[in-house]
């Protein structure tokens, strides 16, 4: 059977996570508490309102719903300030090479991410072109872990969920797609994605010989 690869975006294809960190922690830092790096790996593939939520709990803030969303709003700007120069440089090392290959073998592709930002930040590094569906935070109502974002993705490439294979940064993602009974790649530290089949610091780890026996049923 046809198999496809979904990809997760930050963390995975762009290391947006320290543009996120910094968004963060200034709004911490105008309410008046630090906010570490440390904390910030909590907020890896957690949508933006979640994200929030917890930013407020660690600063013991109680806040309206029009307080909560101005802050959402003005984090987001300060996100989008940061990544405005954002260029093809900060692909990760030899994500291209992969894409290039799957593309190759004729191989479907999507987008699975928790962001609202996900299709801006794509043609920024000019990656928009190699993905045949992109599922995103503006399509999916239930974030990470729950599968929604890659059987959504699975769906609309036609293919069962476990002919999927996801690449994730994530411990929610590497948890989605194991719910969704996909095959799971964690991108980074083996003792953080535990979860995952199969973990790798990051891409210059995966030879072509492994993705052809991913391709294999
Ligand atoms: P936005 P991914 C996630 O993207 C990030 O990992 C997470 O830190 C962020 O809060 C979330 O997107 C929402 O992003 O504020 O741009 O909508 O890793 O699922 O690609
Ligand atoms: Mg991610």
């Amino acid at each position: 059977a046809q198999c496809g690869f979904i990809f997760d975006l930050d963390g995975v294809i762009v290391d947006t996570a320290k543009y996120h960190y910094l968004a963060w922690k200034k709004l911490a830092n105008e309410l008046g508490f630090e906010f570490t790096q440390e904390q910030n790996e909590m907020f890896k593939g957690v949508s933006r309102k979640r994200c929030l939520e917890i930013l407020l709990q660690i600063g013991g803030i109680t806040a309206s719903e029009e307080q909560f969303n101005t802050w959402m709003v003005e984090k987001n700007t300060d996100y989008l300030a940061y990544i405005a120069h954002m260029d093809a440089t900060e692909i990760l090392p030899e994500v291209p090479k992969v894409l290039e290959y799957l593309k190759k073998m004729n191989i479907p592709l999507a987008l699975g991410s928790a962001s609202k930002n996900a299709v801006p930040i794509l043609e920024k590094v000019h990656l928009k072109e190699y993905f045949d569906i992109i599922i995103d935070g503006n399509q999916v109502t239930k974030a990470k872990p729950d599968p929604e974002v890659f059987l959504k993705a699975a769906k609309q490439l036609g293919l069962a969920p476990q002919h999927c294979v996801v690449f994730e940064d994530a411990v929610a993602g590497i948890q989605a797609a194991n719910t969704a009974g996909m095959v799971s790649i964690g991108i980074g530290e083996k003792e953080v994605l535990n979860e995952a089949h199969y973990v790798f610091n990051d891409f210059t780890e995966i030879t072509l010989q492994f993705l052809d026996q991913l391709m294999k049923p």
